[in-house]
């Protein structure tokens, strides 16, 4: 499928450049080099045994790079020369790889940008590979997702977008949108046979819910299982000193969180990634929520702490309230119990290390996790329940991964899908199928809205 069309002032007769590793000390570095002049700029700054103009598709040279005008040699390098349209862009594309560093990678940039070549815009290779057809979007999107994975489900659903599931996925449903808006077209031509007509409207409409239906379980389904690409956001909350910032230490295996016998220690919220069985989890230490009725000087920050705290509380995926046993249910912890109702909880009683003083019946038929976070007591038990939340999920192998722009244009496709069903023109309901599709098309269209796309690679970093 050829994706040429309005290219948004994006000019591919350019010959571009820049870094594609990572800034920093490394074992080596790679420059590419992609466009219409790519090897004769390599045959300017390259010294080998086959000039790079001159080298079959996909082969591997040694030599030196050197400045064109001094003849100075910069680096001993591995030039990899690609023919269109055998090459990542589909363009005549150069990589070389250097020592590492960046001084190094730099210079060469230098001296290739002197010949020619203008330095790359991020994501600018994957959106020429896009342009010439040899990607979609959605498999755009997954090369973004794929360099920023950080754990199996968040790879294996980008790898899979990568292969064209999800691309498939709305081939297919266009597909079957086209087929129902042709047949509703052919009998609007077909009208004399009225009662046949009706019921052979009757027919594709049912049809069209169904499809509406299905499209509207895959947008769910992808809505209640995103935590497994995105992460779970696990909230700490209690009143101050209870021992939240303790737990969290504990939790993320990291001494990251100051612990002091001082209420208020902690103040700005803390955050940790963390995986538990396999599942990852965004840890945030809050600020003790409590009851303050007029904030003044530091208490100020604290209450600022606080609302954060609450903020916080708003948007965790599941929240643990920390209560101490050694100190008796107060006010404040009530505060707690009753602001996490509403959100998935589970209870933790700390310090059970100290003299009980705390009546758990209040809790009432809530299951409460004992620990000592001082002591590392009940924190296994505890990691455990945190995970055993998550893996109730059934199988995740129809899963669908869509991002939030993919959810916005389906939720629009259902929108006029549901609208035909409902029309009793039948020739509208055929131009909303009609939109329907051309709505359907932007998720893996290169000729789309403009915005979108710079949105979408204005998120890649240089040289990928
Ligand atoms: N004995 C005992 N002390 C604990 C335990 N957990 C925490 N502490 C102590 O309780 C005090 C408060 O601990 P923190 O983890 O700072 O409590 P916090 O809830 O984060 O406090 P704020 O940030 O002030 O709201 C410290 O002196 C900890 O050493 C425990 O399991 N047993
Ligand atoms: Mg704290």
């Amino acid at each position: 499928m050829s994706l040429s069309g309005k290219t948004s002032g994006f000019n591919r007769s350019d010959t571009i450049t820049a870094i594609a590793t990572a800034p920093g000390p490394s074992g080596i570095s790679v420059i590419r080099i992609s466009g219409p002049t790519a090897k004769h700029i390599a045959d300017k700054i390259f010294i080998g045994k086959t000039r790079p103009t001159r080298a079959k598709t996909q082969t591997v040279h040694f030599g030196q790079v050197i400045n064109p005008a001094t003849k100075e040699i910069i680096d001993e390098v591995l030039v990899t020369v690609f023919s269109a349209p055998n090459s990542y862009t589909g363009e005549d594309m150069i990589e070389i790889s250097c020592h590492g560093g960046d001084y190094i990678a730099s210079k060469i940039i230098q001296e290739i940008t002197k010949i020619g070549a203008r330095l790359a815009e991020p994501g600018e290779f994957t959106k020429r590979r896009v342009f010439v057809g040899k990607m979609d979007i959605t498999q755009a999107e997954a090369t973004l997702d794929l360099v920023q994975v950080k754990n199996e489900s968040a790879y294996r659903s980008a790898i899979e977008q990568l292969q064209g599931k999800l691309s498939g996925y709305i081939f297919n449903l266009s597909e079957k949108i086209k087929l129902i808006t042709a047949q509703i077209e052919n009998l609007i031509e077909f009208e004399e046979n009225q009662k046949h007509f009706q019921t052979e409207f009757k027919k594709l409409f049912l049809r069209i819910k169904e499809i509406r239906c299905d499209l509207e379980a895959t947008i769910k389904r992808s809505e209640e299982l995103k935590f497994l690409r995105n992460g779970i956001y696990c909230v700490i909350v209690g009143r101050p000193n209870v021992g939240k910032s303790s737990l969290f230490n504990r939790l993320s295996e990291m001494e990251k969180a100051i612990v002091t016998e001082l209420p208020g220690t902690t103040r700005d919220s803390l955050e940790q990634t963390t995986i538990i069985n396999g599942i990852t989890f965004h840890l945030i230490d809050t600020a003790g929520l409590k009851i303050i009725r007029q904030p003044k000087g530091a208490q100020k920050i604290e209450a600022l702490g606080i609302k954060q705290s609450k903020n916080w509380l708003d948007a965790a995926d599941i929240v643990l309230a920390v209560f101490d046993n050694s100190k008796p249910f107060n006010r404040q912890d009530a505060l707690v119990y009753d602001a996490i109702k509403t959100k998935p909880h589970i209870l933790v009683l700390n310090k059970i290390d100290l003299k009980t003083k705390f009546n758990r019946n209040i809790l009432k038929n809530d299951t409460v996790y004992p620990i000592s976070a001082k002591y590392n007591k009940g924190i296994k038990q505890l990691r455990h329940a945190v995970a055993k939340h998550y893996q109730k999920q059934p199988s995740t192998n129809n899963y669908l991964y869509l991002n939030a722009r993919h959810t916005e244009v389906l939720k629009q496709v259902v929108q006029f899908l549901q609208d035909s069903e409902a029309e009793k023109y039948f020739e509208i309901a055929a131009i909303n199928l009609r939109t329907a599709l051309d709505i359907l098309g932007t998720i893996t269209s290169a000729v789309t809205n403009e915005a979108v796309l710079d949105t979408i690679f204005s998120q890649f970093c240089v040289g990928k």
